[in-house]
């Protein structure tokens, strides 16, 4: 299978309880390599833009005011098949439906407050990874 590059987000929920290095040791336990990585806030225009696909779904409004709630950590994972590879290790959406020793099922709050979110197809990995970091940020 190919190398491939997926972003990988690290939600409030996450953050606020210090729950980055556990969630990272999963990744690069998996044979993720994080390649890029950054802490930052983001603003309610980011947020809905970054979530513009759901704009029209009921809980639109919640998750941009989850997304903004606290600081989120950034990555760019490589690995052979990171897109897949990545959405297997972080579980189902909601993580009473999560399979035991995902991300979601060892730590999510609920189905918006999921600790994680990963692309979840090669195209919008490329689109997603070019809306958080430039090509001289990402370090194989
Ligand atoms: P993500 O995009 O964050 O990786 O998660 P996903 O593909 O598993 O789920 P998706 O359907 O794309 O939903 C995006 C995020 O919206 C929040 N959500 N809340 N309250 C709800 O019913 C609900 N459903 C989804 C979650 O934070 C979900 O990850
Ligand atoms: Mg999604």
């Amino acid at each position: 299978m190919a190398i491939e590059h997926t972003l990988s987000i690290i939600k409030p929920d996450a953050t606020r309880r210090n729950l980055t290095g556990a969630i990272n040791a999963k990744f690069e336990a998996a044979g993720l390599r994080i390649v890029a990585q950054k802490r930052i806030h983001l603003t309610k225009a980011q947020a809905e833009t970054f979530y513009g696909v759901h704009k029209e779904r009921p809980f639109f409004g919640g998750l941009v005011t989850f997304m903004t709630s606290g600081p989120v950590v950034a990555q760019v994972l490589e690995g052979e098949g990171a897109v897949a590879k990545n959405r297997e290790i972080m579980g189902a959406t909601d993580p009473k439906k999560a399979a035991a020793g995902t991300i979601r099922a060892e730590f999510a709050e609920d189905i918006e407050a999921n600790s994680v979110h990963g692309s979840d197809a090669a195209d919008t990995a490329a689109h997603e990874i070019a809306f958080f970091f430039a090509g001289i940020e990402i370090v194989g």
